[in-house]
């Protein structure tokens, strides 16, 4: 954490400019993109949501924060590319109803894409319905759901429901993620798979559908 230090202080801090410069800074001393993911800007939007629970900072803070770190990300993004690649398979993504979380979706949409899936993302607060019609109409192979409330994840369940109803159960696989999302919860609501991180997402997802 201490090499991240300064980049750790900005996110916080809601410093774009300083998260910046740190993030662009460590590139050039080598450091790896994941790490600067990972070490630097991972773990501090966990101690922002600490900071939150203790009623140290508020939601302002919370949102300034969460845009240092999408602004960040984005210059880390052409590092997560594997390579020129055709379409691995389809992936349908969204953080689903009455969830505006976005940054773990995304992360999971970009390595997802930088490992050669086409990414159709219906960004946050996605109901059951518009899984289920925008589903039909791209035929993915896989619906990725988020959640980070504990009182949304039970759209999850009824997403695939409606997937069921729609008669798409059997097209398509589901994979769902998020920070209270468990294995133990993806089995009890029937999801083909479970991903703690962006990075085991795309590994899960290449079993799921079977290509390497
Ligand atoms: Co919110 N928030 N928030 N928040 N927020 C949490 C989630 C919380 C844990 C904070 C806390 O209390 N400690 C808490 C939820 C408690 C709970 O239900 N368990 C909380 C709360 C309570 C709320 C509000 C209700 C606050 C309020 O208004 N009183 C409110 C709800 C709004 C709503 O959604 N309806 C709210 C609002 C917000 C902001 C808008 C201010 C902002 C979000 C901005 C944005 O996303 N654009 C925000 C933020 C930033 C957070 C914290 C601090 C950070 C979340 C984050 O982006 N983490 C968060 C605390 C925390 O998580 N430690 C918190 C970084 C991100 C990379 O991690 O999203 O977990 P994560 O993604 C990971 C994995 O989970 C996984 O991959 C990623 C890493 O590689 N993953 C998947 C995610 N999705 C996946 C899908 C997959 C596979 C893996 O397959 C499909």
């Amino acid at each position: 954490m201490s090499d991240f230090k300064i980049l750790s202080e900005s996110v916080i801090r809601g410093d774009v400019k300083t998260a910046l410069a740190e993030t662009q800074r460590a590139l050039d001393a080598g450091t790896s993109a994941r790490d600067i993911l990972d070490k630097g800007l991972i773990v501090t939007l966990d101690e922002v949501g600490e900071r939150f629970s203790k009623g140290l900072i508020f939601v302002p803070q919370m949102l300034r924060s969460a845009k240092v770190m999408q602004e960040c990300t984005k210059l880390l993004k052409p590092f997560f590319h594997e390579g020129e690649v055709t379409s691995k398979g389809k992936v349908l993504i969204g953080t689903v109803k009455g969830d505006l979380h976005d940054i773990g979706k995304n992360l999971v949409s970009m390595m997802m894409e930088g490992a050669g899936f086409s990414i159709i993302d219906l960004g946050v607060d996605v109901s059951p319905e518009k899984f289920v019609q925008k589903a039909q109409e791209v035929e993915p192979d896989i619906v990725a759901m988020s959640a980070l409330l504990s009182t949304t994840m039970p759209s999850m369940s009824q997403t695939i429901e409606a997937l069921q109803k729609a008669g798409l159960r059997g097209k398509v696989k589901i994979m769902i993620g998020g920070a209270p999302v468990t294995e133990e919860y993806a089995r009890r609501i029937t999801a083909d798979s479970y991903a703690s991180d962006a990075g085991s997402a795309v590994n899960k997802a290449k079993k799921l559908i079977g290509v390497s």
